[in-house]
């Protein structure tokens, strides 16, 4: 249900007369054509599908260990060199994980083919260092490719540049602080360009190649270049990411200034990348901490995955979202049942994410938005503690407001700002999904910044305490739990249990509320808030759990000072926003 009261011509739209409106505008919409960039590859499949799954796979999941980082320190080089000596994964299943990346709504794999520690997931001419000599016996990328067929989602393959394995590669492990004895870059450059040639040759068309470990010293944007175009030259419609030369996100170019071919698309990595509607952009992220399998490894929530996929679909890019299988072969069940979720969301969802375009509404502490055809859809993912939401004026008109997620909005459209309501019960804790249907367009929008709503919280901006700090780094400061922004926050130390965050008023103020934003970190367990007087530290409230967000009132007190003091957490605790209120 829904309501609209607009205020631009002074009149207010009956439902059944913008009902009307906007049933005769329907048949009119023209289609959402998403403007790709020309001549980078087939690109539109890329864009419009928002959402992958990377594998991170190989011998060293026998240890648990990060792939090819832990070559050489913890694991000794030696010893992981020979892992592929007993790696036989008998429950691995092609089918399976490609079946499992369609639950989730994923529709491109990137499995990493050869990662930094040059053991190769196929049947490799080229070297006996391959899957072909492991126990398995079975060529991974073969069985793959052809799954991801079957079942039609994208097969695409990672490739590391670096090879700290490959004599002929100059560096070594630990993290290629090592040196080769005798290492031949033109003939590594030459054994690079082989299996790429093979893998495009044996398993395409490839849809991605996505390039890795391009970082390193003996790779040159030359290098980058010349790749890049004689593998345009054998497959066209191949997309290839930027790392193929020395990028990583847009505009980075080698040290000294040296231009590095752009390829095809940005990879910010473990964040979420900026806003960009000129150039397409994936975001890759550990579905748990580790890229490799990692036993009893930190997962993330349905909360913060779905968020993540809803901002980077708002900034116009692409979530990759990576597993690492176990060393048995399958995806570890935990993983799976949450890919699930997120294929849940999406089977709800999905028209908000694939095929549309980031914006009108910047990405920011509010939310995020998409938008398609004569759509725009916000995902609110913080309403203000209190009264509507506000956004920036539109300069088109809107015809029709609507929650996806349940509940009755009540949008006002004045020309220079749209308030929303709706009633707390009716927010969705993920994202409250309101669809603004406009008169128009809404891709031809021009993009809008949403400036940080003030809470109105009287410890906004003030000076702020506590006992501890993650690394003592100002990005994890106590001022960043007093900044209205829930998306950065207060942080302590990895180990610490207790901790207390504070906030200097200034003057005594009389405050009678506070609200607590925890997010997804759920790591307190036990905690009571503040207040400073004569006598020192007096409890006006206190409980176990904080959950995401927490509103708690007490009786007015008049104070300088209040404090959330957390006596006991899971792990290191965390705090996205500390608000203090008045009467
Ligand atoms: O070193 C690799 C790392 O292991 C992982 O593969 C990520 C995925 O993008 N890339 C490199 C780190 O930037």
């Amino acid at each position: 249900m829904w309501r609209i009261v607009s205020t631009r011509g002074r009149r207010e739209a009956s439902v059944a007369a913008v009902l009307g409106a906007c049933l005769a505008l329907a048949c009119v919409a023209s289609g959402g054509e998403a403007d790709v960039p020309a001549g980078r590859g087939d690109l539109r499949w890329f864009t419009d599908a928002r959402f992958g799954m990377f594998i991170h796979w190989g011998p060293v999941s026998l240890k648990g260990t990060e792939i090819g980082w832990s070559r050489g320190a913890p694991v000794p080089a030696d010893v992981y060199d020979d892992l592929y000596r007993r790696f036989d994964p008998a429950c691995f299943d092609a089918e399976e994980w490609v079946m499992t990346a369609k639950t989730a709504g994923m529709k491109y794999m990137v499995i990493t083919a050869k990662h930094h520690d040059g053991f190769c997931l196929w049947d490799s001419a080229l070297t006996d260092y391959d899957i072909m000599t492991a126990p398995l016996g079975r060529d991974v990328l073969a069985e793959l490719s052809s799954a991801c067929r079957r079942q039609g989602i994208r097969f695409c393959v990672y490739y590391s540049i670096c090879d700290w394995h490959h004599p002929d590669y100059p560096t070594d492990s630990p993290g290629g602080r090592g040196r080769k004895p005798d290492p031949d870059m033109p003939a590594y450059v030459s054994y690079m360009y082989g299996q790429l040639e093979e893998i495009l040759a044996t398993y395409g068309p490839v849809g991605v190649l996505w390039f890795d470990g391009h970082w390193e010293e003996p790779w040159s944007p030359a290098h980058g270049e010349r790749l890049y175009h004689h593998l345009k030259t054998i497959q066209p419609d191949l997309i290839i990411n930027n790392r193929v030369g020395k990028r990583r996100s847009t505009g980075d170019d080698a040290a000294g200034g040296e231009i590095s071919v752009p390829g095809d698309f940005d990879t910010p990595e473990q964040r979420i990348g900026a806003f960009n509607r000129d150039r397409p952009w994936e975001t890759c992220m550990t579905l748990c901490r580790q890229w490799a399998w990692k036993p009893n490894d930190e997962m993330k929530s349905l909360t913060q995955c779905v968020q993540t996929l809803i901002r980077a679909a708002g900034g116009d890019g692409n979530l990759l979202l990576n597993v690492g299988p176990m060393p048995d072969g399958r995806i570890e069940p935990r993983q799976a049942q949450r890919l699930a979720e997120i294929g849940a969301w999406l089977g709800e969802y999905g028209r908000t994410i694939y095929g549309t375009r980031g914006g009108p509404f910047k990405p920011g502490p509010w939310g995020a938005s998409t938008c398609t055809d004569d759509s725009i859809f916000l995902f609110v993912t913080s309403w203000p503690d209190r009264g509507a939401l506000e956004l920036p004026g539109l300069e088109k008109k809107i015809i029709q407001i609507r929650s996806l997620s349940g509940g009755e909005v009540v949008g006002k459209q004045m020309d220079d700002a749209i308030m929303l309501s709706l009633a707390g019960a009716d927010r969705d804790a993920i994202a409250t999904i309101i669809e603004l249907n406009v008169d128009g367009r809404a891709i031809e929008i021009a993009p809008i910044d949403v400036p940080v709503q003030p809470s109105g919280s009287l410890g906004a901006g003030g000076i702020a305490n506590a006992s501890n700090v993650f690394r003592g780094m100002a990005e994890y400061g106590p001022d960043k739990a007093f900044d209205d922004d829930p998306d950065t926050r207060w942080a302590t130390d990895a180990g610490t249990r207790s901790a207390w965050l504070a906030i200097h008023l200034g003057a005594p103020r009389a405050i009678s509320r506070v609200v607590i934003i925890e997010g997804e970190w759920d790591r307190v367990r036990r905690y009571q808030v503040q207040v400073s007087s004569d006598e020192g530290w007096q409890t006006v409230a206190e409980g176990e759990q904080l959950g995401p967000r927490l509103e708690v009132s007490f009786d007015s007190v008049t104070c300088r000072q209040v404090r959330l003091n957390i006596l006991q957490a899971t792990e290191g605790p965390t705090i996205c926003e500390f608000r203090v209120f008045g009467d």
